[in-house]
């Protein structure tokens, strides 16, 4: 049930400005083109080698990644090689994120400090929650605790 993502407006200026919606639009690009890359390497790492570095994408990945800012109303984290796709992402109160599983593993995202939590997706689920509060979370996945990223409401 992942619709097209509606584009809400940042505070300043009634209306939906089409920059705005274009700039969140890039910045989707941009990070799945990151996602892209980082995962065709990894992937492209571990069928290379039985060997050396094999290692490296032991799970939990810890490659730079861009922050993420979103201003949508409906923001996506994609897990891929045992990683979040943004591993730091900031999102607007009221806002929906899926987690979506995209990995051959079974994972979750669970607040570290257990205030919420997908409940185990296993490859091909997702699963949606709501924020209607700010906060900063820290969360993982408990089946992989090294898997670790964060979500700030504002
Ligand atoms: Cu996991």
């Amino acid at each position: 049930m992942t619709g097209p993502s509606r584009l809400t407006v940042d505070g300043r200026g009634a209306g939906g400005s089409p920059k705005s919606a274009l700039r969140v639009a890039i910045l989707f690009i941009v990070v799945a083109l990151t996602s892209l890359v980082l995962a065709s390497a990894c992937a492209g790492g571990m069928m290379g080698s039985g060997g050396m570095q094999g290692q490296m994408h032991g799970g939990g990945s810890q490659a730079p990644q861009t922050p993420v800012i979103s201003g949508a109303s409906q923001v996506t984290v994609e897990i891929i090689n045992f990683d979040f796709f943004p591993r730091d992402l900031t999102v607007r109160q009221g806002s929906t994120v899926t987690w979506v599983n995209s990995d051959s593993a079974p994972h979750d995202a669970t607040d570290a400090g257990g205030s919420w939590g997908t409940g185990t997706l296993s490859p091909g689920d997702d699963a949606a929650l709501t924020f209607d509060s700010p906060g900063n979370y820290q969360y993982l996945c408990t089946i992989h605790p090294n898997m670790k990223a964060t979500l700030n409401v504002v």
